[in-house]
């Protein structure tokens, strides 16, 4: 199968990596990565070491391939559907942070689009080398199910031929949504006070966090999504101990002074809370503390 992933980032360049043990896979990717992986192929280290050899390009205008993987920035996620609507593609999924992203896809392409959520950890070390820093499982769905369910089982089935863990759900709105209200709890609460996911099991930050994914619950069952508040809570929970002594992606961006996802997370709690006749005060107000920041830092959307 001809797989494009688009966003060799840590988690793409993970997954492309891996991908290329039984795919013809192409990195779309940014430099001096790319021209790294040209030259020296794509280096694993960590859970498992390998070499592999993909492709790699800056510019995808026109390809085309049997899966585009969207591992990009959910703010980048319009620029990649603007690429993607050159080529031609089998179908397109989404393994990317935040909400939204795949009605955008959606909009952009002819192909079926499928999301999933992934727990598999990655961190770029040098241009050419990614460390594998967990092994984890990949779910995804249809998005819009009636149409394209056989293309989530197709895909699936192709990233299991190269041993990837892969489950598919007729529910990943939900899942989706579950995640959402994790990120939404810990990434701002850890970005905004500068400490690792475990400092959430301590109050005041853990009710923080707490109260932020009970409240995205809210949001969820208000767009017609059943998820209880207890779900949310736990899942929050959960996450915090079982990744206890990471930094979240949003910290990670803040201390090196990049544009966070911010918009995508509690941004996207806000407006579909505006949207039902809600409020979602925490949600806005952690919102509007990073939006705060990156102004600051002069990072935030143009
Ligand atoms: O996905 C994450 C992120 O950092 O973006 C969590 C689940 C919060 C783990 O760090």
């Amino acid at each position: 199968m001809e797989v494009l992933v688009f966003g060799a980032g840590s988690l793409g360049s993970l997954l492309g990596g891996l991908l290329a043990r039984a795919h013809d896979v192409t990195l779309v990717g940014r430099e001096p990565h790319v021209s790294a992986v040209q030259a020296d192929g794509l280096r694993i280290t960590g859970a498992e070491t390998l070499e592999t050899r993909p492709a790699a390009t800056t510019d995808a205008t026109g390809a085309s391939a049997d899966l585009a993987l969207v591992t990009v920035k959910a703010y980048d996620t319009e620029a990649a559907g603007r690429a993607l609507a050159t080529g031609d593609y089998g179908a397109v999924c989404s393994l990317q942070n935040g909400m939204g992203n795949e009605d955008v896809l959606a909009d952009a392409v002819r192909a079926p689009v499928l999301a999933g959520t992934v727990t598999y950890g990655a961190g770029l070390v040098d241009p050419g080398h990614v460390e594998w820093r967990g092994r984890g499982t990949i779910t995804l769905g249809a998005w819009r199910p009636a149409d394209d369910v056989a293309a989530a089982e197709r895909v699936a089935a192709a990233l299991r031929a190269a041993d990837l863990n892969v489950t598919t759900t007729v529910d990943v709105r939900r899942r989706l949504w579950e995640k959402l209200a994790v990120n939404a709890a810990i990434n701002p609460v850890t970005a905004l006070a500068r400490v690792g996911n475990g400092a959430l099991t301590e109050e005041p930050l853990a009710g923080l966090a707490r109260t932020a994914a009970v409240e995205t619950a809210g949001v969820a069952r208000a767009t017609g999504v059943a998820i209880s508040d207890e779900t949310a809570a736990d899942a929050a929970a959960t996450v915090v101990r079982e990744t206890a002594r990471n930094r979240s992606s949003m910290l990670q961006d803040v201390t090196r002074g990049r544009r966070t996802e911010i918009d995508a997370i509690n941004g996207y709690v806000v407006d579909r809370a505006a949207a039902t006749d809600r409020a979602a005060p925490v949600n806005r107000t952690l919102a509007a503390l990073i939006g705060g920041w990156e102004r600051g830092a002069g990072v935030g959307p143009s």
